[in-house]
């Protein structure tokens, strides 16, 4: 039996979700006989579908830039909330409203998915659902004010992260999984404000770091997946995930290199990124790793279309999605 819970009572709609039993089937897979532990779990890590990846990220990028407070947003947000609800033993709904650095008061949704709610031992995986207000490192100066697709930065992340959810409906591992979905990271200030304020972007999991959705909530530790689907990415140790979760950026790297990706996963340390994991870390103290393609020949630092009309589809390789989901399930498969 699937619930909805929907936070936040006065700022709820009423969300009708269409559930199917999943559950079933993996109940009678824990039910089977235990075999030789240890073997058994590192062979039957199942297989990404990279296909089907890229399929939830064009869903997304087609219903337009989602930008809070758009019908477009709303819109990609229900149908994330349907999916990913599709999938999970439980979904969340978390809404509240924020003020951005504009003053803008922005509704936004915090989306969480839990797989198999009865287990302590868990991990985090998350990515954000919003779109970017503004093109504002567009070479083109008149499109500074125009909202982007965030194919790359945004949809990617959500797109490996519910195919995940889709595998793991069918095949559970013996951790719990939790996913969230954070909304409003990419409202930070508009870089022609000369005074950076750090504060102004991942406003969804700021929320949620100092509001989990249950007070108890825990977590081994946590993945940010943020710009994980363009051609040729190269994903660098970042330094917050360093300085709070070195131990596990080098889990996943080693698990990356043991499967050949070690040319998207390099070994080497990449700059500090205040994303949503920041405050994961700093606020809830979840240790937690951001993926993120970071490339030095850019002068921002980031993939060359970041931040401009042209994060399309067209930037999206599958193969980089299934490098990038291909190695976390493998993560989850291999936590006892
Ligand atoms: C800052 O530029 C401070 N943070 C960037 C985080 C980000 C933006 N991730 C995606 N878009
Ligand atoms: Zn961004």
């Amino acid at each position: 039996m699937k619930k909805t819970l929907l936070l936040n009572i006065p700022l709820v709609l009423v969300l009708l979700l269409t559930v199917h039993s999943c559950g079933d089937a993996v109940r009678e897979e824990q039910r089977a006989p235990d075999r030789d532990n240890a073997r058994s779990r590192a062979v039957e890590v199942p297989a990404f579908n990279r296909d089907s990846a890229y399929f939830f990220v064009d869903q997304q990028v087609a219903f337009g830039p989602r930008v809070p407070n758009t019908e477009a947003h709303r819109k990609a947000g229900e149908w994330l909330a349907q999916t990913l609800g599709g999938f999970a033993d439980t979904l969340y709904i978390q809404r509240t409203r924020t003020r951005a650095y504009d003053g803008t008061v922005l509704n936004i949704k915090n989306i969480i998915g839990v797989f198999q709610p009865e287990k302590t031992s868990r991990i985090l995986l998350c990515a954000h659902w919003d779109s970017r207000p503004y093109a504002d490192h567009d070479p083109d100066p008149e499109k500074h004010y125009t909202p982007i697709d965030g194919a790359n930065d945004g949809a990617s992340g959500v797109g490996v992260l519910m195919e995940i959810a889709r595998i793991i409906s069918e095949k559970s591992p013996n951790v719990g999984v939790d996913i969230i979905f954070f909304d409003a990271e990419d409202y930070g200030q508009h870089q022609s404000i000369t005074r950076p304020d750090q504060d102004s972007w991942a406003l969804g999991s700021q929320h949620w770091a100092r509001n989990p959705h249950r007070s108890d909530y825990n977590a081994r530790f946590g993945i940010l997946l943020d710009m994980v689907g363009a051609s040729g990415a190269t994903f660098k140790k970042e330094g917050f995930s360093m300085l709070y979760a070195a131990n596990i950026v080098r889990k996943v790297w080693n698990i990356a290199r043991r499967q050949g990706y070690e040319h998207y996963f390099l070994n080497r340390e990449g700059g500090y990124i205040t994303d949503d994991h920041y405050y994961i870390n700093k606020i809830r103290g979840i240790p937690t790793i951001n993926i993120i393609h970071q490339d030095e020949t850019t002068s921002h630092g980031f993939f060359p279309e970041w931040h401009t009309t042209g994060d399309t589809m067209e930037v999206i390789d599958p193969e980089t999605l299934k490098v990038v989901g291909q190695t976390v399930l493998a993560v989850l498969f291999s936590e006892n």
